[in-house]
């Protein structure tokens, strides 16, 4: 059967694998899968591929690398660093998971998920709820974007300061390799040290060393129980300082702490139609945060009502209001989750996914606030995030009524004054988006040496030709 393939030209040969609803050339199909969410990549590739299953993925990727086709895989196309596109050059087709959406077994008693590369995370958090369970992770993408995805970029999101990142959620993981190879690797289990960890190489590798087409993943027991605060704070200490009195009070409880500022949250309420405002007074700082339990009766009310007295007390709250039931959760968390929107529509923005120790956020935000004030006199920063994680979006809009282009054109000066900052402060120039094709000049200065030299060998070893999304995370040479 591949021989028969092989006769046939590329396009046709990959016609007959897939089926007509497998490949699409159509410029109107094609389209939405050519640019990035942000809006700052636009790619060319000859076909859209579509497999269905994971024995399709196999034959096309074998077929690809016969003829030296790249291949870009595409999720949910929500990367905030044009991962997903393909770059302008022939000879290249995405492949997208999105027809892989099937959930292959549920089991609540090892607590494990074994879903497809294209359940969308929404999907899965829903079927892990159907089965009296939690598939924690969370992000502002998760209508849209899918498993394969968000293990390729390692997703952090909301959730992570309790549950950590993708990479802690997955057991397992099935693999198209470069040749065309499937590593079968969908194991649920708890411990394994057989060899290399294999699967772990896949996670955060952004599609350059293969194609995830399914994984196991872990449930926990379903939440009975959570309490939602969004409080105004004074400054960036006081926004650590309640973290860690939280965090003292019940660790265990605290699900998500995210923190924002005055500018952010006003931008969200000039820009987002329907932005309510649950406090009296505007406040120079805020935080949104979650408390949950497992069990009914865990007094996760009583609890954030004495930390939150005791805090007021300190000063370092200065209002707070409780969400009073699921309607006003969600009214507090879209002011936190509508924030890449509002920017957006802001005009002009520039984004910093970066990383600290938790310990230095307060330094970093302020040390790179009043730097990125005097490189653009009149930007605006807005941070905000995961501040339990130690990882603030350092991002930055423009000027009210400056040319957005003449902004953008400043952004790698904008990032480069962020990151020498997060440097001197011990943090990572991206903390949870990855490197994609935005921050691939960023790898030799700050993976340079032997780090660097192992990923190219791992890469090499694994698709010698290069034909796995190209351009992507390596620099090149
Ligand atoms: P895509 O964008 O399609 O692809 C991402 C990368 O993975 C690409 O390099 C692609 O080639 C590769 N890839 C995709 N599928 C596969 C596969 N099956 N096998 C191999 N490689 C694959 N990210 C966070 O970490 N935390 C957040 O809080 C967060 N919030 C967001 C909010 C918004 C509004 C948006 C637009 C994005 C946000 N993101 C966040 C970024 C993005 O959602 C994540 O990176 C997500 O994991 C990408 O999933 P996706 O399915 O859209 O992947
Ligand atoms: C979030 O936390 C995402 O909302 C997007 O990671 C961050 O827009 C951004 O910079
Ligand atoms: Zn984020």
């Amino acid at each position: 059967m591949l021989d028969d393939l092989h006769a046939l030209a590329p396009l046709d040969a990959l016609r007959a694998i897939l089926g007509p609803a497998g490949l699409l050339t159509d410029p109107a199909d094609l389209a939405p899968a050519l640019s990035d969410w942000r809006g700052l990549y636009r790619g060319e590739a000859m076909a859209l591929l579509r497999p269905a299953d994971t024995a399709q993925v196999s034959a096309c990727v074998a077929l690809c690398a016969k003829h030296g086709i790249a291949i870009i895989p595409q999720g949910g196309n929500t990367s905030m660093v044009g991962g997903a596109t393909p770059e302008t050059r022939p000879n290249q087709v995405v492949l997208s998971l999105a027809r892989m959406n099937r959930i292959r077994e549920m089991d609540p008693l090892d607590m494990t998920m074994t879903a497809e590369a294209g359940v969308v995370l929404t999907r899965a958090q829903e079927a892990a709820a159907e089965h009296g369970c939690l598939f924690p992770l969370s992000l502002g993408a998760e209508g849209s974007a899918m498993i394969g995805g968000l293990l390729s970029t390692n997703a952090g999101g909301n959730t992570t300061v309790r549950y950590g990142n993708a990479r802690e959620l997955m057991l397992g993981l099935e693999v198209v390799l470069p040749d065309g190879g499937v590593v079968h690797g969908l194991r649920r289990l708890r411990k394994d040290n057989t060899g290399y960890a294999l699967r772990h190489l896949f996670v955060g590798a952004e599609g350059t060393l293969g194609i995830i087409t399914a994984a196991v993943l872990r449930l926990f027991p379903a939440v009975q129980e959570s309490v939602t605060a969004f409080c105004a704070v004074p400054d960036e200490d006081a926004a650590l300082a309640l973290f860690r009195r939280f965090r003292a009070a019940d660790e265990g409880a605290v699900r998500a702490f995210e923190y924002m500022s005055g500018p952010g949250v006003e931008l969200v309420f000039a820009t987002i139609e329907g932005a309510v405002r649950p406090l009296a007074e505007p406040a120079p700082h805020y935080v949104l945060l979650d408390l949950t339990a497992s069990r009914q009766g865990a007094g996760l009310r009583g609890l954030a009502e004495s930390v939150l007295a005791e805090a007021l007390e300190a000063g370092e709250v200065t209002d707070a209001a409780l969400a009073e039931s699921e309607a006003q959760r969600a009214a507090l968390w879209r002011l936190r989750e509508e924030h890449p929107e509002a920017q957006k529509r802001a005009g002009g923005n520039v984004k910093n996914d970066v990383s600290v120790p938790v310990s230095r956020v307060p330094e970093m935000i302020r040390r790179c606030s009043a730097a990125l004030r005097e490189l653009i006199p009149g930007s605006r920063p807005m941070p905000f995030g995961h501040m339990g994680d130690g990882n603030i979006h350092m991002n930055l809009v423009q000027p009210e009524g400056m040319d957005p282009a003449e902004f953008l054109a400043r952004a790698h000066d904008i990032m480069d004054c962020v990151n020498a900052i997060v440097r001197e402060l011990g943090g990572s120039f991206s903390a949870e988006h990855g490197v994609g094709r935005l921050k691939t000049d960023m790898m030799e200065e700050w993976r340079g040496g032997a780090e660097l030299a192992a990923m190219r060998a791992i890469k090499a070893a694994l698709d010698p030709q290069g034909i796995m999304n190209p351009g992507k995370v390596l620099p090149p040479g």
